[in-house]
């Protein structure tokens, strides 16, 4: 995450400066913190924020309308806006290379600063889709045509995982909200879609637990039976044996007995068929998770005030 002082700001949202100071002063939806030299310090989300904002007047809305809705309603919608938006939105191919053309030999500084004042001006969502997401699958590929070496692509991995991570954390915990299981199975180590539906669910007012990958089912068993969630999220990416599979199916099943159970991954195209009828739903991706969330929040909604 980065701080950005105003003249920063203004050049990435579009909005004079004195706008930016006299929005604070009335409406409070972007509170800076201050740095030692009481210069203000504005973050990604801040920056992220006062674009929608801006989008939104250009668009024919009153500030004073926005400010009314107040900042988290405004954050949720921003995300929800920028997600509709990106089912067609491609990789960012350029940044892509040029971040790729860093690896070998490793400029550490320079991939860094590239790819975080990328990151940084664009929301977090749209950037998970268009840089980190892509960026992944690029750098594996990669490593698995042997033209990276492990070391690299596991830093990148890593630098990608923290950024998931850093933002996901900053997201206040919704007590309330529906709890969610996400993992990969026994056996499964490709782990950055599970945390992107990690980060997703959490961004949309689930209390998510994120156990990452290789778990084995009855240990995500023992944990559910004290959380009790309200879905259980698995990523899968492997194609697996005869053996595996009937494995998994047996696993599943049992899961699906005590909780709502959702797969996703491209490992789940070779057992779709076989899930069939069986109440185990198949996300095909982000977009339908995004829609079985809102139906997730919204049941709990319900609950919580009946
Ligand atoms: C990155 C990568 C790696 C990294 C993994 C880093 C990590 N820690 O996660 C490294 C280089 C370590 C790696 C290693 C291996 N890999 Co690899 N790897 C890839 C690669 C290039 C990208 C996968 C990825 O992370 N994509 C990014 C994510 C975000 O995209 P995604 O998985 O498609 O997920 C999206 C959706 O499917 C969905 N989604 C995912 N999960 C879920 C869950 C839910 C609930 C929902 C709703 C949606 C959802 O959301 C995501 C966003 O759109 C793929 C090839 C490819 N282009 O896909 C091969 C691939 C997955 N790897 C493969 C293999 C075989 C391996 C190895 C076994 C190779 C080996 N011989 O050692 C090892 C095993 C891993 C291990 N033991 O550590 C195979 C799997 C083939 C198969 N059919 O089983 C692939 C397909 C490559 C290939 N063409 O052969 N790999």
């Amino acid at each position: 995450m980065n701080n950005h002082r105003i003249h920063r700001v203004a050049k990435l949202t579009g909005l004079s400066k004195d706008v930016i100071r006299v929005w604070e002063r009335r409406y409070g939806l972007v509170e800076p913190l201050r740095s030692a030299n009481r210069y203000r310090e504005y973050t990604d989300e801040d920056v992220a924020l006062l674009r929608f904002l801006k989008e939104e007047l250009d668009q024919g809305q009153t500030i004073g309308a926005l400010a009314v809705e107040g900042r988290n309603s405004l954050l949720q919608r921003m995300r929800m806006t920028s997600m509709s938006r990106q089912q067609d939105v491609s990789p960012h191919h350029s940044l892509l290379d040029e971040l790729i053309s860093r690896l070998d030999p490793l400029d550490k500084s320079r991939f860094e600063q590239q790819l975080n004042a990328a990151v940084a001006v664009i929301p977090f969502e749209e950037a998970v889709q268009r840089i980190l997401l892509p960026l992944q699958r690029r750098v594996g590929e990669l490593w698995h045509e042997g033209r990276v070496n492990i070391a690299v692509e596991h830093y990148v991995t890593k630098v990608i995982q923290q950024k998931l991570f850093s933002v996901m954390n900053q997201l206040p915990v919704n007590e309330f909200g529906p709890r969610v299981l996400v993992a990969c199975p026994e056996g499964e180590f490709h782990e950055i879609g599970a945390q992107a539906v990690a980060y997703l669910a959490a961004a949309r007012g689930c209390h998510v637990y994120y156990l990452g990958p290789n778990l084995p089912i009855s240990d995500l068993m023992t944990l559910g039976d004290s959380v009790n969630p309200d879905m259980v999220l698995l990523s899968l990416t492997d194609k697996k044996s005869d053996t595996e599979t009937y494995q998994l199916l047996q696993d599943l099943k049992v899961l699906s007995m005590r909780w709502s159970v959702g797969v996703g991954g491209q490992g789940t195209g070779a057992i779709e068929h076989l899930l069939r009828g069986s109440g185990i739903e198949v996300l095909d991706d982000l977009a339908v998770l995004n829609n079985r969330l809102a139906n997730l929040l919204s049941t709990r909604l319900r609950v919580t005030h009946s």
